[in-house]
């Protein structure tokens, strides 16, 4: 979300979710109608938690009302609904509903999911108070529901200036870049790499800093790029005020360095190091990552790509790295939202390697406009048969490598298509660059 809590709160005005789901009952029908307060200034309110969202995004009940929230969870995932005055339903499963008795409200609240990262992804929303009171909630309901999908001209002419306003802006400049590359100390014959972990605070978009963790303090981390048959040493030093250790995901390594604590190694606790050494035995795209906390770990930023050539790489004008990533730093393209994305740039004709890897939770179908991609690995390995693809999924863990031919002249759009990943009513944000061929 490129404006945090005030795009989601401006979000729902403009869907005018405010209402629509708001249903007025009294608490506690039937056996307890008798002991119930007022039912005019009683409001049960139903809220939807999804993946990644909370609809409504926006509600609002006037002041003093005595409020209820039936909270369901449509999702495919455990969610919570917590409350910044303090409520907070249990963890629920998919399909599992909490009713929430939150008293009278003197003042708005914000509402969240306390996992990690869902808050940052989306899932917030914001219980607002009315400064009087109003009775006629039917007729809100109706106004609010009709412009959920129609809009009047002022709205339509500000999401449209917003809109222009963010892709004027692209390719913005932000603090910080990641995927950069890391030349090796050699060390009798052994390629060296320090890497180290650490918190930082970081610029994922124009103004939008968020907390983070880095290894050598950029997201993603330095690119590492060996061939076939290296001997590597990869030392991780931890900064971090928790425990981590590092994976080598797709490299085929001996079991002690596989990374995993408690199975093939000791943790690495706060201030200790560890080396990782081995000889590289397969080409392709790989990547390296926490182990330890990974849900938190990862998506907040402890990864990186781990490129091997091997024996017949094709001849590219341009090598391009596309770690993909969503979590407590949005949804990102190497590190960054957009409009602070690079665009790739190439010159008509000349011939372009994307790797895609996504490190994130969730799956990425990376569409291409205008130009054709051609999947030549998927997993570092070469496909039997390469074939053609406009839109390419690219699941968590995934790492699906592309040649693009430029053939086409002009600025193409390149986005996840999943397309609230990329863009919203203020605009296009997250997954998002562009292609241009010159
Ligand atoms: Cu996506």
């Amino acid at each position: 979300m490129r404006n945090g809590y005030a795009a989601m709160a401006v979000a729902g005005a403009i869907l005018g979710f405010s209402a629509l789901l708001v249903s007025t009952a009294a608490l506690g029908q039937g056996a307890s109608v008798a002991a119930a307060p007022d039912a005019l200034t009683t409001r049960t309110l139903d809220v939807e938690l999804g993946d990644l969202f909370i609809k409504p995004g926006s509600l609002s009940v006037p002041a003093g009302t005595d409020v209820t929230l039936r909270v369901h969870n449509g999702g495919g995932t455990e969610h919570d609904l917590t409350m910044s005055d303090g409520h907070k339903t249990p963890r629920l499963a998919s399909g599992e509903t909490a009713v929430l008795n939150v008293g009278a409200v003197a003042s708005s609240i914000t509402l969240f999911c306390s996992l990690p990262g869902h808050r940052e992804a989306g899932m917030q929303a914001a219980l607002a108070v009315e400064a009087g009171t109003s009775t006629d909630h039917t007729a809100h309901a109706a106004v609010a529901g009709a412009s959920q999908l129609s809009m009047t001209p002022a709205q339509s002419a500000k999401m449209d200036a917003s809109y222009l306003a963010g892709i004027k802006a692209f390719p913005a400049a932000t603090k910080g870049e990641g995927a950069q590359l890391l030349a090796p100390r050699v060390e009798n014959g052994v390629k060296v790499f320090d890497i180290t972990a650490s918190e930082i605070a970081w610029e994922v978009s124009p103004g939008e800093t968020r907390q983070a963790m880095a290894y050598n303090g950029t997201v993603p981390g330095p690119t590492i790029h060996v061939a076939l048959g290296d001997r590597v040493r990869i030392v991780l030093h931890n900064q971090l005020t928790e425990s981590t250790a590092m994976h080598f995901h797709g490299l085929v390594v001996p079991n002690d360095m596989d990374g995993v604590p408690g199975i093939t190694q000791p943790l690495v606790l706060p201030g200790q190091s560890f080396n990782y050494e081995f000889t590289v035995r397969n080409a392709g795209s790989h990547m390296y990552h926490s182990h330890m906390n990974a849900a938190v770990q990862v998506p907040a930023g402890l990864l990186g790509a781990f490129i091997v050539d091997g024996k017949d790489e094709p001849a590219v004008a341009h090598d391009e790295v596309m770690v993909l990533n969503d979590g407590p730093l949005g949804y990102t393209i190497n590190g960054k939202g957009f409009p602070a994305t690079h665009a790739i740039v190439a010159k008509q004709n000349e011939l372009v390697r994307v790797r895609y890897m996504n490190e994130g939770l969730q799956i990425h179908p990376m569409h291409l406009h205008g130009l054709v991609q051609t999947v030549i690995a998927v997993d570092g390995n070469s496909v039997p048969q390469r074939y053609q693809q406009d839109t390419v999924m690219v699941a968590p863990g995934q790492r699906i490598d592309v040649l693009v031919s430029a053939s086409e002249l002009g600025v193409w759009a390149f986005h996840c298509h999943i397309l609230s990943h990329a863009e919203n009513e203020q605009g296009m944000y997250g997954m998002v660059t562009a292609f241009i061929v010159k």
